[in-house]
């Protein structure tokens, strides 16, 4: 066959940088076969308001605003950190910690400050992702994924985003912010959801293809 093979087209429905980065990355890696496009090419698209109450709700919540406003085929992540000794929270709330959404040194800070006396047996934490794909008068699909660890009593490492500086994976030492970019995806809460969602694409999207 001569030429560029199109294929099908899937926008990644987010406005975080940190996220769109390793959400390109995991479907890159996995080989769905799908062009992949993302919010900047959408700049009027208004910001869809996160009032679920879980991670799942959120997740569909933002596929559904997205594939509706652009007509493609939508991927959104709703994730976030839940402190055991904060009862769960921040949680769905984790974007907006501070106060202010996107502040995510604010939000790292307030965790941080927190829980200060909580002694290190006690500093157990989760990162949660749900990813949705949502295609226009089609199928909707969500599924989960989750990291296990314990928190820092102070911030280490350069890489990711948001929280990773603080966040510590069960079996290792390193910081999620002091592994690198594959080291993460490996064993992330967005790594495990994204490939769990890979089959749905490639079923969903005709002319994509899970390797
Ligand atoms: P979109 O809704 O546009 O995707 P957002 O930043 O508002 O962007 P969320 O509501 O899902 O996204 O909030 C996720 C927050 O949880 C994010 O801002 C980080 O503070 C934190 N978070 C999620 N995954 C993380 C990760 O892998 N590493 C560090 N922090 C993470």
């Amino acid at each position: 066959m001569s030429g560029q093979a199109v294929g099908p087209r899937l926008v990644l429905a987010t406005r975080n940088p940190g996220k769109l980065a390793e959400l390109r990355r995991i479907l890159h890696d996995a080989g769905t076969g799908v062009e992949v496009c993302d919010l900047d090419q959408y700049p009027q698209m208004p910001e869809v308001a996160e009032t679920g109450a879980t991670f799942a709700d959120n997740a569909l919540l933002k596929a559904r605003a997205v594939a509706e406003y652009t007509g493609l085929p939508a991927v959104a992540d709703d994730s976030g950190l839940c402190v055991d000794a904060l009862n769960g929270m921040p949680g769905v709330l984790s974007a907006r910690w501070s106060g202010v959404h996107g502040d995510e040194e604010g939000g790292l800070a307030l965790v941080l400050a927190q829980i200060t006396d909580v002694p290190a047996g006690r500093r157990g934490a989760h990162f949660a992702c749900a990813a949705a794909l949502v295609v226009p008068g089609g199928t909707e699909h969500v599924v989960e994924g989750a990291v296990y660890g314990c928190l820092t009593h102070a911030p280490r490492g350069e890489n990711g985003f948001g929280y990773d500086p603080i966040f510590v994976p069960a079996g290792s030492e390193l910081t999620t912010a002091e592994m690198s970019a594959p080291a993460k995806d490996a064993i992330s809460h967005r790594g495990k959801a994204l490939r769990a969602l890979v089959p749905l694409i490639a079923d969903a999207l005709p002319g994509g293809s899970a390797a």
